[in-house]
């Protein structure tokens, strides 16, 4: 019932983080998730705790050693049934999808890479997901952990304030999100759309839908397609 974060790391500290501020950290206190940490360093090899080597074919850069993480991933009791995933740039794309599915299960195991990476026979033989938050390079993979965790702790049950904050604004449906506005009604010479000051909730209703589809054809016109697709095929 507790969903349980494992993260394999090299830099412990960096968890819960913010995760432990705010509605996840309420929730974290509230024993609704757990984040536990698996410090690869203590696997580390010889009086130095060696991690990583260098690259086989040459190259710049250190890889983390595989019987390294191997031993994380044993030392780290995580459970048999939670997806594995390594956090790096030459992942898969994540998206809300895959964020459903984790927070759906018992849990999720993270290995966040530091150095060139992590050697890729261990991620082959212990079957681990290779997931990137996006076409930008981090130092290393604790931040975009930090950020997978954020997505799935919010939908957990209980987590979110009120059930119905519409836990999935954006992309649920395959749209970005309308504008939001709040008083004052004018600020700094600027005044909030009329429709939303009329009292007339279906045609609020049809503006934002409008809005919504405006700004996805401008700023994301890869999703503009695909929602055009669906809209086709579904018929609506
Ligand atoms: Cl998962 N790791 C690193 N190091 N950089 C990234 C990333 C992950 N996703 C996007 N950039």
């Amino acid at each position: 019932m507790t969903w349980q974060a494992t993260v394999l790391t090299l830099f412990p500290d960096m968890f819960p983080g913010h995760l432990g501020q705010s509605l996840a950290g309420r929730a974290l206190d509230n024993g609704l998730w757990s984040c536990r940490t698996e410090d690869m360093r203590l696997h580390g090899l010889g009086r130095h705790r060696a991690v990583d080597d260098t690259p086989f074919g040459g190259g710049a850069g250190m890889v983390i050693r595989p019987d390294v993480v191997d031993a994380a991933l044993a030392a780290s009791q995580a459970g048999a049934d939670v997806p594995r995933i390594y956090l790096t740039p030459r992942g898969r794309p994540l998206s809300q999808r895959d964020v459903r599915r984790y927070a759906a299960s018992p849990g999720v195991l993270l290995l966040c890479g530091r150095f060139e990476g992590v050697d890729e026979r261990v991620l082959e033989a212990r079957g681990l997901e290779q997931v990137s938050i996006g076409d930008y390079v981090l130092s290393g993979g604790e931040t975009a952990a930090l950020v997978l965790l954020d997505a799935c702790v919010r939908l957990l049950p209980g987590v979110m304030g009120s059930e119905d904050s519409g836990v999935e604004e954006s992309f649920s449906e395959g749209l970005l999100e309308y504008p939001h506005y709040t008083r004052p009604a004018e600020w700094d010479g600027r005044a909030v759309p009329d429709i939303l000051l009329s009292g007339n909730h279906a045609a609020i209703a049809a503006w934002r839908q409008a809005q919504a589809e405006e700004i996805t054809r401008e700023r994301r016109p890869d999703l503009w397609s695909a929602w055009l697709d669906r809209r086709e095929k579904t018929g609506l």
